[in-house]
């Protein structure tokens, strides 16, 4: 992507020197008001973070200082059925996706519907590093260290008309780009969805890279979103399209299995999958499985937002 580095610097989202001073405090090992997430962050990384340097504005531990899983993990352990079902298909598969130019569609109830190019919409906030752990319905797990902007932002300078009630997100719908597409495994183009007073949650992230680097294509580039007291099928990738909406959007896994895949799909150790328990979790590298948080340890911040609502529904 060779775009990257002068599209940024174009738009000035923020200095390049930004990274490089980071890099610096990275190589000094300095651990002093971001606390000691930097050093770990290096040595997890050490197995190769590859592709473009991205500038990151601020920083936020939000795993608890938990290890952050290795970058090899995250970039060839992935869900992404348009390149095929197994784990090891969207490294293998992915590569050749063209995340450039690439437009993302804001439509619906908006004042401000548009059509607006990746570098623009990069152009219109800082990035922000955010390390968060991930949970998948699989009932596997990971740390990763997000690089993106909080939706909320986004949502807020398109200005949702007061119909807005929900978010609904697409993938790229392209057989050519995409081959799983070219089978029926599930209703294309992948479609997530989230509430509102969801969508506008701080924790909420729309995501372009990992590890301070683009996001490789297995990942959901060249933008994918990210919450992280839902179960990992919420986090819709290689978004083309956001639509804004009165009616809770119908999503590609609830299609596919409605007793499955629930809109309200927060993690939740107490409700189990129909066909397996929710109440450990494999971290990926990990020998041990580790007892699953409720909303995944973020309960503190999210619980309030189902308040009312039947907690055997936030499978
Ligand atoms: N477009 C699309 N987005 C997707 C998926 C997919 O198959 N297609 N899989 C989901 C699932 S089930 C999970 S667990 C996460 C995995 O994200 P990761 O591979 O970056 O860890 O992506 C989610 N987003
Ligand atoms: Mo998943």
């Amino acid at each position: 992507m060779p775009g990257w580095k002068t599209d940024l610097r174009e738009s000035a989202v923020t200095p390049e020197s930004l990274y490089l001073r980071r890099r610096e405090f990275l190589r000094l090992g300095a651990a002093g008001v971001m606390g000691a997430a930097l050093p770990r962050l290096a040595a997890a990384a050490e197995d190769g973070p590859e592709g473009q340097a991205l500038p990151v504005a601020s920083q936020a531990d939000m795993a608890g200082a938990e290890k952050p899983t290795p970058w090899k993990s995250v970039t060839t352990y992935n869900n992404f059925y348009e390149f095929g079902t197994e784990k090891e298909d969207p490294a293998r598969y992915a590569g050749p996706l063209r995340t450039r130019p690439w437009s993302v569609t804001i439509e619906g109830e908006v004042k401000r519907p548009q059509v607006v190019g990746i570098e623009q919409l990069l152009s219109w906030f800082p990035l922000q590093e955010r390390i968060y752990r991930m949970r998948c319905v699989e009932a596997w797990s990971m740390v990763i260290p997000w690089v993106g902007f909080p939706l909320a932002d986004l949502v807020k300078r398109m200005e949702p008309t007061s119909r807005a009630k929900y978010l609904a997100f697409q993938t790229l719908l392209d057989p050519q780009e995409m081959p799983g597409q070219r089978r029926r495994i599930l209703e294309w183009p992948y479609t997530e969805g989230l509430r509102m007073d969801e969508a506008v949650h701080p924790l909420v992230m729309l995501a372009v890279g990992i590890y301070g680097r683009v996001l490789p294509n297995q990942n959901g580039a060249p933008l994918r979103l990210v919450a992280p007291w839902k179960y990992g099928f919420k986090g819709a990738k290689s978004l083309v399209r956001i639509r804004f909406q009165e009616e809770q959007p119908r999503t590609t896994w609830a299609l596919m299995a409605p007793g499955e895949y629930g809109f309200y799909a927060n993690v939740n150790p107490a409700v189990d999958h129909p066909r397996w328990s929710q109440a450990k979790e494999r971290r990926i590298g990990e020998f041990f499985r580790r007892d699953t948080l409720p909303f995944n340890g973020y309960a503190a911040q999210v619980a309030s937002l189902y308040a009312g609502l039947d907690p055997k529904k936030l499978y």
